[in-house]
């Protein structure tokens, strides 16, 4: 697969020159500069080719196009927001930039609750407390009817975070699944916001009334629209699994297990209608078989995202390495089965002094080049091993 790395424009603390020299063949970006719905422009869209070009490597995939939300509820200005997308569509196709990650989260794009949670080498990883995620859903958004759609088990674990709760720890939450999470991946959040809170459950009111079918309706009428400008320009959209594949604060979320992705994929049969494998997302349910989805799903993936997840008893889940044996196995599958696409990886541990930077969660230097490095090295021994038969 290519390697490539999401790298987040000029202001990037990690240069295209430092990506050079760590291997990195194809770059992950956006034009983060512009607002959700607003199109891309031929020229915005060329001056990004050409700064990346002027440093020897290529644009290889967008991630993302963000899908506005009235898009995904189906508001009544959905018709020239797809447009828009379409317009931009165009423009990245005349550029040659033809693979085109995007997701269909309602609101909140991914979550965790701890974006430095130690482990026992000195390193830290991104965490994902159910406890923690409950009590911010029932104490902090207060959502009406929430205490119903929580299990007893985690219901118990709110019950004692309860009692050693402080102001601190519930900005800290605030922090982490709203602002730091959303700030640099998502429009509708930014540092800036004084009362998220109160952000957050407004957006959430858009969405009253759509449940799992609309929202798929809604989302076959988005990829039925945008199919024939995919078809005349050969672009190929590739779909992020909903991270964690389960509904949230009462949202329904349509991309989160086998069902989901082959509804989809059969809703809109087109080639270049297909799913960004990130077996990350996927493995933080208990109810994927991560590597059955790969072989499955190769002939429809468009991207890779390579990081993996392990899912505690009780619902938490943590990044596991990305040289556990399940990863192993699904960069085997797309090596063998569609070795042209392009792989980023994703989500590795803070270390080595990652953590003073202030990098985006999720994205480190030291911690994604050691990543990439494991994952080199798996594709390499992998190409070494077929050669040999
Ligand atoms: C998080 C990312 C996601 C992803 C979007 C794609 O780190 O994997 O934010 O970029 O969901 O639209």
């Amino acid at each position: 697969m290519e390697k490539t790395w999401r790298w987040f424009g000029p202001n990037d603390k990690i240069t295209l020159d430092m990506l050079r020299q760590i291997g990195v063949e194809g770059i992950v970006t956006a034009l983060h500069h512009i607002p959700n719905g607003e199109i891309w422009s031929f020229e915005e869209v060329n001056k990004m080719k050409d700064f990346i070009e002027g440093h020897g490597l290529r644009w290889s995939v967008v991630e993302s196009l963000p899908v506005s939300e009235s898009i995904k509820y189906g508001g009544e200005d959905r018709d020239m927001l797809i447009e828009n997308y379409k317009e931009s569509l165009r423009n990245l196709g005349k550029a040659g930039v033809k693979t085109i990650c995007y997701n269909f989260m309602p609101v909140l794009d991914w979550a965790r609750t701890d974006l430095e949670n130690p482990n026992p080498d000195g390193t830290s990883n991104l965490y994902f407390n159910r406890g923690e995620f409950a009590y911010f859903d029932i104490h902090i958004l207060k959502r009406r009817g929430a205490e119903k759609e929580w299990d007893e088990e985690t219901l118990k674990r709110v019950e004692s975070l309860k009692k050693e709760m402080t102001p601190e720890k519930e900005n800290r939450l605030i922090e982490n699944i709203i602002i730091k999470t959303q700030g640099f991946v998502s429009g509708n959040f930014s540092e800036e916001d004084l009362d998220p809170v109160g952000k957050f459950s407004n957006l959430l009111k858009l969405y009253a009334g759509i449940d799992k079918d609309r929202l798929r309706e809604n989302m076959k009428y988005f990829l039925e629209a945008i199919m024939p400008v995919c078809e005349e320009y050969g672009i190929n959209m590739c779909v992020h699994p909903d991270d964690p594949p389960m509904p949230v604060f009462g949202l329904p979320r349509i991309v989160t297990c086998d069902e989901d992705i082959d509804w989809f994929l059969n809703a809109v049969p087109n080639r270049h209608n297909g799913l960004t494998f990130c077996a990350g997302s996927l493995s933080a349910g208990a109810h994927n078989d991560v590597v059955a989805l790969a072989k499955k799903y190769a002939g429809r993936t468009h991207f890779v995202h390579a990081r993996i997840c392990r899912v505690l008893p009780n619902g938490d889940f943590k990044e596991s390495s990305h040289l556990d044996r399940r990863l192993i196995e699904i960069i085997s599958t797309f090596e063998k089965e569609n070795p042209d696409l392009p792989m980023r990886v994703d989500h590795a541990p803070l270390m080595l002094g990652d953590e003073k930077m202030g990098y985006n969660a999720g994205y480190s230097f030291h911690g994604r080049m050691l990543a990439l490095g494991m994952v080199s090295g798996i594709m390499s021994a992998l190409k070494y091993q077929s050669n040999l038969k």
